[in-house]
């Protein structure tokens, strides 16, 4: 164990500046050690983080953060940056309740320039930053990081294609691990890895280094000049092409883990003036911790696990995930439909569809982290017969949400789309709640919707969204179901139908998702402490709503309670409203509605969250008891 004592004396990141090469890689090794057992406890990104501390540690010694400006893309990756910008003593609450945030933000520190946590965003962000800067008349530096997988999205070709035309000073240091969660995908990624595998570029870059460097006492701006000759010269052999068309000045590829190199290399980077420059960084994900090195795709995102050893801490229950029951369902159904394509946007693990993959690879795709083009070439794919199944977050949806109006539903194409990680999704917090989809999936013309109450209930809703003949999407929530047993058969769920699952004459609960089964634990206690006869409705259908059985639902009860885990602005309880209001349904019957506010949830567990937001099957039985309570005069 690597003793903190650099670490806990650093008292300001501009320290680092006067840092020795030696005590920066002593540094390197306490930063590490702080990461494992931090994240071993807390979970968290963890092979991502260790693959930069020698590049974090690089940029705070070569920049002055204080006023230079640094943008992570997704920001998964930046423990080390909190560690050593000012938060060491708050760091063991990552990702916690009221603790540090998981990925930048700019209400929790100076240091962090800009908020991130979907990814492909920090150049076109840090070139924002450089024309203010130069409008403003300032000199500062301004810098982004981003991975070899997040520049497989669009907007980080926007961004390139912005900044070669605008030349303007700006530092992209391309963060390149071949690795997006799992290997990263697509042509630029075979370019990047296949051009430097060619052992005489290889050597042809050491002969001319070799070559600079015997050069006698040049100064520093000639030693970067003859070095941009050189880099010009490789870069026709290595991926510096590419940037170089983009009208970007290119140097590398560096060794990520040498700090000397990086310093050098970075001051180099910061003293050319014209025009923008890219850095490009070899590093290995995981570095320093075997177990990620060795699986960097299950250390990307991991759950709490034994520091020493590695080993992830087994979670108690033995009930599958959503995640999982949509992956097998989705393989057992593409059995008997050979026109079934699953399409995922980098992430075949985290929605499942890894199953598929193994199974049909052929029928299987990895856009990389695009969804705007997942969503269109699924379109594509279903303009020709085949029914593509686009798995993918809620939050990462919102990003193609014109490609779902103008390209699927206008068209009424039959592309499914299986929104993962709808609702609350717990430490990851603000950035990758799914608090939004159904308030912009409903409104869609031709787009239908359905909420799984449980893991069967997913089952059938899945088979259902593929026997309908235009767009359907079906949300469902992070982590384990509700250990309801699941059926051999599938069946096609009855069109805008919903279901009692429990009768009642006081109240009537209407829950959506994830929120039914908490609502009949609420339903039977109220009736348990007092008494309460509660209904409980489950639409299953939210898109089209099922109407004739909410008309009746308005007619027979005074009181109705309607739950959601997505914002109560322009959500499910609102089309409800508005559907009783349109059919002067409302007669002044007691309503509550029970949903996520108007602000973004932070970070924390699941359970502190719904806490927090009053989601929980107590507060259930709260607003049961609030609105069954006489009404008091006047109200
Ligand atoms: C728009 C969007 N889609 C998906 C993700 C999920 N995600 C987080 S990190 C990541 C991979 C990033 O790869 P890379 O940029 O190479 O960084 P590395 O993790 O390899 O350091 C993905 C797909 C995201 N954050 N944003």
């Amino acid at each position: 164990m690597a003793g903190t004592d650099l670490l806990d004396g650093l008292d300001t990141p501009s320290r680092l500046q006067t840092f020795s090469d030696v005590q920066l890689a002593q540094l390197a090794q306490e930063v590490r050690h702080r990461i494992i057992d931090v994240v071993a406890q807390n979970g968290g990104h963890l092979a991502p983080s260790l693959g930069v501390v020698e590049l974090t540690l690089a940029l705070l010694a070569t920049f002055d953060l204080q006023h230079d400006r640094l943008v992570w893309d997704v920001g998964h990756q930046a423990y080390a940056y909190k560690l050593l910008t000012d938060r060491a003593d708050r760091f063991h609450t990552l990702r916690t309740l009221g603790g540090l945030s998981g990925f930048p933000r700019m209400a929790e520190s100076p240091y962090d320039h800009f908020g991130v946590g979907h990814s492909s965003t920090s150049i076109s962000a840090a070139l924002g930053m450089a024309l203010a800067r130069d409008l403003a008349g300032l000199t500062h530096h301004v810098i982004a990081v981003i991975g070899d997988g997040s520049l497989t999205g669009g907007e980080a070709f926007e961004g390139l294609n912005l900044a070669g035309h605008m030349g303007r000073r700006l530092i992209v240091v391309l963060n390149d691990n071949e690795m997006s969660i799992s290997p990263n995908v697509g042509a630029l990624s075979l370019f990047l890895s296949r051009t430097l595998s060619r052992r005489w570029v290889r050597q042809m870059r050491r002969d001319a280094l070799k070559f600079l460097r015997a050069i006698p006492r040049i100064g520093q701006k000639l030693a970067v000049y003859a070095m941009r000759g050189e880099w010009s010269f490789k870069s026709f052999f290595t991926p510096g092409m590419l940037f170089e068309a983009f009208r970007f000045n290119y140097i590398g590829p560096v060794d990520g883990h040498n700090i000397p190199d990086l310093r050098r290399h970075l001051a180099a980077a910061a003293a050319i003036e014209d025009g923008p420059v890219l850095l490009h960084v070899r590093t290995h994900k995981g570095k320093g911790y075997a177990p990620a090195e060795q699986n960097p795709t299950l250390y990307h995102g991991i759950g709490l696990f034994r520091p020493e050893t590695g080993k992830p801490l087994q979670s108690k229950t033995k009930w599958p995930s959503f995640t999982k029951v949509f992956g097998d369902t989705l393989t057992e159904i593409a059995a008997r439909d050979t026109r079934i394509i699953a399409i995922t946007a980098a992430m075949p693990e985290g929605t499942g569809t890894n199953t598929f993959r193994s199974r049909y690879p052929d029928r299987f795709v990895d856009v990389g982290i695009c969804e705007q083009h997942a969503v269109t070439f699924a379109a594509g794919l279903a303009s020709q017969g085949y029914r593509p199944v686009v798995a993918v977050y809620s939050t990462f949806l919102q990003r193609a949400y014109d490609q779902i109006v103008h390209d699927v539903c206008l068209q009424n194409l039959p592309v499914t789309f299986c929104v993962d990680r709808a609702g609350l999704v717990g430490e990851d917090g603000a950035t990758h709640h799914g608090a939004f989809d159904i308030a912009y999936l409903r409104h869609i013309p031709h787009m239908r919707l359905l909420a799984p109450r449980d893991e069967d209930m997913l089952r059938h809703c899945l088979a259902t969204a593929l026997a309908l003949p235009g767009p359907c999407a079906l949300r469902y929530p992070r982590g384990v179901g509700f250990g309801v047993p699941l059926s051999a058969t599938l069946r096609v769920l009855t069109a805008d139908m919903g279901e009692i699952l429990k009768e009642g004459d006081d109240v009537a609960i209407i829950a959506v998702g994830n929120r039914v089964h908490p609502a009949l634990e609420a339903a039977a206690l109220a009736e348990q402490e007092i008494g309460i006869q509660a209904l409980v409705f489950d639409p299953i259908w939210l898109k089209p709503l099922p109407e004739e059985q909410l008309a009746e639902l308005a007619q027979r009860f005074t009181r109705i309670l309607l739950i959601e885990e997505g914002v109560l602005a322009g959500g499910f309880s609102s089309a409800v409203l508005e559907f009783w209001n349109d059919k002067g349904l409302l007669r002044g019957q007691r309503i509550k509605r029970m949903g996520l506010p108007d602000v973004f949830v932070e970070h924390g567990s699941q359970l502190a969250l719904r806490e927090q937001v009053g989601l929980r099957s107590k507060n259930i039985v709260d607003a049961l008891k609030d609105l069954c309570a006489p009404r008091s005069q006047g109200t």
